[in-house]
């Protein structure tokens, strides 16, 4: 381009390329008192690096459930609407989404398990709502309905969107259910969306080589 320039004006007010301090290179062509034109050129940090697979949003031709807890129904209600608000958007119908309601966080896992082990779902996206304030051994249940849904994920490699909140308060919990802090039912079944598109791409790139 430099050179390119030279030969179309040589009398033009150009600089020498020069390399900066951030692995790249820049001339200035002086156009007018008032105009100058920049030209830089660097390498892109992932040349020669090798490609990522990433997934995408795409629900389309894909089955999901969802294991939502009744017990603080008033905002796994509002969880669930975000989730099937996602999947839908996403391309995927409802006809193609499971619900399924436990009484509380606790039965989570187990449920999760079965539908994984039926091996009909891309992912399974879990919803509950723990209140410190208002459940006894707290920290235990969390503990364990984390350990069961992340156990079932890796046992069975059915990704699991994790979609349980553990909030101080009933307040807290509404901010999260798309008051004030978005809605992390929608933001598990995204999670789940691009789990369910890695793994499918993962398999192509397997069923390839
Ligand atoms: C018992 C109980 C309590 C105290 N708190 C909650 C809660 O905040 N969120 C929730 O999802 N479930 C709670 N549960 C119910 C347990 O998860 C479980 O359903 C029962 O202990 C029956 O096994």
């Amino acid at each position: 381009m430099h050179a390119a320039i030279k030969t179309w004006n040589a009398a033009s007010q150009l600089t020498e390329p020069a390399l900066t301090t951030w692995n790249s290179r820049l001339f200035h062509l002086q156009l007018t008192n008032d105009l100058a034109i920049a030209f830089w050129e660097s390498e892109h940090p992932l040349h020669n690096k090798p490609i990522a697979i990433e997934g995408d949003l795409s629900a389309a031709n894909k089955r999901f459930a969802i294991v939502v807890a009744r017990w603080n129904a008033v905002i796994t209600d509002r969880l669930l609407q975000g989730s099937l608000d996602a999947l839908t958007r996403s391309g995927c119908p409802l006809q193609s989404i499971d619900i399924i309601r436990v009484p509380g966080a606790w039965e989570i896992p187990s449920a999760a398990r079965t539908l994984a082990e039926t091996r009909k779902y891309a992912a399974i996206i879990t919803l509950g709502v723990l209140l410190r304030g208002e459940t006894a051994h707290y920290e235990a249940i969390y503990n364990e309905v984390a350990r069961g849904i992340g156990q079932s994920q890796q046992d069975t490699g059915i990704p699991h969107a994790f979609g349980v909140l553990t909030c101080e308060n009933l307040e807290q919990a509404l901010d999260r259910a798309g008051l004030k802090a978005g809605n992390k039912g929608f933001e598990a079944a995204i999670a789940a969306i691009e789990m369910a598109s890695i793994q499918q791409k993962i398999s192509a790139s397997e069923a390839k080589s």
